[in-house]
């Protein structure tokens, strides 16, 4: 269990000597003397950067729009077969996306040994398994949440189903969104719905063998317009907390109100121990799913910095995202490229120098610190980093100059979806 904030720290004293505090820092950063720069070698940052393993999801590679228009990409995946193709294109051109991960019923397959030794046999693994508990008529109301106790159970066998999946195809992940919610006052008693989610959480725990996690995601509002079951990571933090260590948060960065401190959300939690994996995509407005990085890149700085200062052991770091009216797979490899970037920035970060600014109040001298680490220019390390892993320097040139997309275009053409309004 990581030490918490007070275990690490204590109250931070100034009489304690700043060494002590720093050789705490320097030893969790690699940094041999804390006397001389504190900034972590090219070979320290290289190494943190081949152990962030991302993962990327089944979802984002098939044809996905809005409920306006489901606009067809050529070559866009259309089964759970070509999803896994496409994911372990991603991984051979970033060498750093060994996993997949899937969303059930959208994935459904009748034999999943199969599944796992057809990922395996193109170098990736099945990772979190994703319980769909809104696709499903029954889901009006709620699954776990909804006032009917039989619905209730049936969104229970769909998670034992999902544990059961899980177990064949070697994934130690049950990743858990709830789309539950109301839309007007007065629908469904509040208090009750929060009894009903406690009490379905639990039972779906009690599924779980010993080594697989339960990650529990918040989302303030969608497709709930009233009331959210599951809205932030309080509750959730407060539901893991009565589940027990095999529970943990997982943050989707899109999943906040406007002017979220989301990097103090993950600091807390990383504090607490129960940060479990991310969720990554940007977004403008609302749950936009939009690449990660793409609007805010200091934002996500800011959540990777949080990240290099807090330890990376544990977190499953999974996108999330849909892409609507761009290419699957260049859209995603540019989203990998975004979080290595911001994660190599993090991690230049002269911890020295920060804490010194922060423990004499010097306010603006640890923030220009960090932003020194933020207007870093990290692309020669990445194509050092990347050329180390036998990868091109630039993924995303690659997969293009490669001719990959037009070759997909070819094999597959393009399927037509439609979407919510057209089915009218
Ligand atoms: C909900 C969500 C959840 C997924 C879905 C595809 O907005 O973030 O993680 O199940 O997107
Ligand atoms: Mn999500």
């Amino acid at each position: 269990m990581r030490a918490t904030l007070r275990q690490r720290f204590g109250q931070v004293n100034t009489s304690e000597p700043l060494t002590k505090l720093l050789e705490t820092k320097a030893a969790r950063n690699f940094v041999t003397d804390a006397s001389d720069s504190s900034c972590m070698s090219d070979d320290a940052v290289r190494s943190k950067l081949a152990a962030l393993e991302i993962e990327t999801p089944s979802w984002g590679y098939g044809n996905s729009g809005t409920r306006f228009h489901v606009y067809p990409w050529p070559g866009a995946a259309r089964t759970v077969w070509e999803r896994i193709d496409d994911a372990a294109l991603v991984h051979r051109l970033t060498g750093c996306c060994p996993s997949v991960a899937l969303h059930i019923p959208w994935d459904r397959v009748d034999d999943w040994p199969a599944l796992r030794d057809y990922a395996s046999g193109r170098g990736i693994r099945i990772g979190a398994i994703n319980p769909n508990l809104f696709g499903d008529d029954a889901y009006r109301l709620g699954s776990l949440c909804h006032p009917d106790a039989r619905v209730r159970a049936q969104a229970l066998e769909d998670c034992r189903e999902c544990v059961e999946i899980a177990q064949q195809v070697g994934s130690t992940i049950i990743s858990l969104w709830l789309a539950d919610g109301t839309n007007y006052p007065g629908q469904d008693d509040l208090r009750d719905r929060h009894t009903r989610l406690a009490a379905g959480l639990e039972e779906l725990y009690g599924l779980l063998p010993p080594s697989t996690r339960l990650l529990v995601e918040y989302k303030f509002f969608e497709p709930g317009f009233y009331s959210t079951d599951l809205p932030d990571w309080g509750t959730a933090a407060m539901l893991c907390r009565h589940l027990g260590p095999q529970a943990q948060v997982l943050v989707d960065t899109g999943h906040h109100p406007q002017g979220t401190n989301v990097e103090q959300i993950v600091a807390v939690l990383l504090a607490e121990g129960l940060l479990g994996g991310f969720h990554f995509n940007n977004r403008k407005y609302a749950d936009d799913d939009l690449i990660v990085g793409s609007i805010d890149p200091f934002e996500l700085f800011r959540i990777m910095r949080e990240i290099a200062a807090g330890g990376a052991e544990n977190i499953a770091f999974m996108i999330d995202q849909s892409h609507n009216i761009e290419g699957k797979i260049d859209a995603m490899i540019q989203s990998v490229m975004n979080i290595q970037t911001a994660y190599a920035k993090a991690l230049l970060v002269d911890e020295k120098r920060l804490t010194e600014a922060q423990l004499a109040g010097d306010v603006l001298g640890g923030h220009r610190t960090l932003l020194e680490a933020f207007e870093t220019d990290v692309r020669p390390l990445l194509g050092r980093f990347r050329a180390q892993l036998g990868v091109a320097e630039d993924p995303v040139a690659a997969f293009r100059d490669g001719g990959y997309g037009d070759a997909l275009a070819r094999d597959r053409g393009t399927a037509s979806v439609e979407s919510a309004y057209e089915q009218l």
